[in-house]
């Protein structure tokens, strides 16, 4: 409509998020969003793009590429961008906000996988040099960009827990601290794609999401409240519950920037479940990039129920209808690629897993043997291995088997005692689950025979052809190479699967298959 006027973009920046009328621009069109806002699914993010251009964060949210939402966004139309402000048709790049902005500076040794939004994994040497990862180290996985609450603004940071009856109570921070015990818990938080990359060279086929490969895993202590006792504050009755008969059968968490999941009330209120509210990593306040001011930790459950930036708990008789705890986070069959999500549930406690994070090739071990008796053993290759194993729902790693002839043969990894404190010390693992990953060192002297056979088989036809994890193996081909790899059981004798083959899905959720490393002698 040409009749319609036409907005300078510093007019449209008036209509910010805190004006009575926010306006957005999308391509050149200006469109009052005032009345669209109640009803919007996403709820108030919207207001995020308010006073600017949408399209950046439609890039974010691409569910909204799709003419029902362009004909929504039709009705609110009042006008076009001035063309002062327009270099071929659209605002120009520089009047257009990047969502990124005013994301945290990082540590340079993360291995950045995407800027924007942040995805990071924590380098393999401190994955197992040290038993709680460095909050600067700590995996990142953002699907947005992180909210920006300054120190001073985290005073009027507000908590809103809603029951199923829609009553709600509030909480500041200060009002968490203070009215209820803080509570430690030693856990980690391990990504649904964490070995995705595996899978996807493993099984020979491609996977859809991020090529974590070990690093998607960290382990932290976190302090906070027990999300029992404040839901037993805001009128829950969680003996009720307790014994199943409450309404309540999810409690859904929603971050600031609108990501939201939400987990069974049954592990949220497990006297032994360890479900926090929390607000320090590590003896730290919470990083902006883990959730500052406040996210939820729910161990031994996949990570993306530990909602970051979290300011709204809503109690509820079904899951969370976000694209998180619906459209995201769940397995199908190898042969399934057409899927029907509803079909299947939500990924929440964690199957075992483990993983080589260190390769130390030693020097070579000559013969050892009674040579005199004509016993000679072979000179060897000394090979040092470090490593996690983890397994979910509270269950302990009970044993890491590991091979160093490609699964002929097999022994036990030693396993790190960093819970059993020192000297009659307590433990520093806190919390009623085996929520930590526990770390393992093998040291082996792997026979030449080892690298001979590896050489004369191309070092993969014991393992299948493509099984080799490592990204090196397959310039290594033509050097004497052995494959090592690495399984874990837990307390429930639960176990990895062989092959990523067998537990390819299209989404590469929860590669747990045997962790394989070639490693190659200059013999
Ligand atoms: N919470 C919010 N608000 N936004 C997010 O993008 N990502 C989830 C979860 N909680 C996410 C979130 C996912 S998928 C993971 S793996 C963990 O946070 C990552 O936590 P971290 O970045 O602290 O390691
Ligand atoms: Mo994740």
């Amino acid at each position: 409509d040409p009749e319609l006027p036409r907005f300078r973009i510093s007019e449209v920046r008036k209509h910010g998020a805190d004006s009575e009328t926010p306006w957005v621009i999308h391509e050149d069109k200006v469109y009052d969003i005032t009345d669209w806002v109640p009803a919007h699914p996403g709820g108030q993010v919207i207001l995020r793009a308010a006073g600017g251009s949408i399209d950046p964060y439609w890039n974010i949210f691409t569910i909204h590429k799709n003419q029902y939402v362009y004909d929504i966004l039709a009705q609110y139309l009042i006008g076009y961008v001035d063309q002062a402000d327009l270099v071929d048709g659209r605002p120009a790049q520089n009047e257009i906000e990047d969502p990124f902005d005013d994301d945290p500076q990082r540590d340079p040794s993360l291995i950045t996988k995407t800027a924007k939004p942040r995805n990071a994994e924590t380098p393999g040497e401190a994955l197992s040099s040290q038993f709680l990862t460095p909050n600067e180290l700590f995996y990142v996985r953002n699907h947005m960009w992180v909210p920006k609450i300054d120190e001073s603004a985290a005073d009027k940071f507000v908590l809103t827990v809603e029951l199923v009856d829609g009553t709600t109570k509030q909480y500041t921070l200060h009002d968490l601290k203070s009215k209820f015990p803080s509570h430690a818990v030693t856990a980690v938080l391990q990504c649904s794609g964490n070995r995705r990359k595996h899978m996807t060279q493993g099984s020979g086929r491609s996977t859809n999401g991020l090529q974590w490969t070990a690093g998607a895993i960290s382990n932290a202590t976190w302090e906070g409240v027990l999300l029992s006792d404040v839901l037993a504050d805001a009128g829950f009755e969680v003996s009720q519950a307790l014994t199943g008969e409450s309404e309540a059968k999810h409690v859904h968490f929603a971050g600031l920037e609108a990501y939201a999941a939400s987990i069974p009330i049954k592990k949220a209120i497990d006297p032994q479940g360890d479900v926090l509210l929390a607000y320090s990593m590590n003896g730290k306040p919470l990083p902006r990039d883990h959730g500052y001011p406040l996210r939820s930790i729910v161990p031994g459950h996949v990570a993306a129920r530990s909602v970051k930036w979290l300011n709204q708990i809503t109690l509820s008789d079904e899951e969370s209808t976000s694209q998180w705890q619906r459209r995201d986070y769940k397995c199908f069959g190898p042969n399934e690629t057409k899927v029907d999500w509803d079909a299947a549930p939500a990924i929440q406690e964690l199957p075992v897993q483990s993983a080589i994070t260190e390769v130390k090739m030693g020097g070579w071990t000559k013969a050892v043997g009674d040579t005199a008796r004509g016993q000679v053993i072979e000179p060897a290759q000394n090979v040092t291995l470090a490593g996690y194993a983890f397994s979910g729902g509270g269950h302990s790693i009970i044993r890491v088997d590991v091979s160093a002839d490609g699964g002929k043969s097999w022994s036990q990894a030693y396993l790190l005692p960093d819970c059993d404190g020192k000297d009659g010390s307590p433990s520093p693992c806190q919390g009623n689950g085996a929520w930590s990953w526990k770390r393992w060192r093998y040291e082996a002297a792997i026979p030449l025979t080892a690298f001979r056979e590896a050489e004369k088989t191309g070092g993969s036809e014991q393992v299948g052809a493509g099984e080799v994890d490592n990204e090196q193996a397959a310039t290594h081909s033509d050097k004497k190479c052995t494959t090592v790899m690495v399984k874990a059981t837990d307390d429930t004798y639960n176990t990895q699967p062989e092959s990523h083959a067998a537990t390819w899905n299209l989404r590469g959720n929860l590669a747990t298959a045997w962790h394989r490393i070639q490693v190659c002698a200059d013999c």
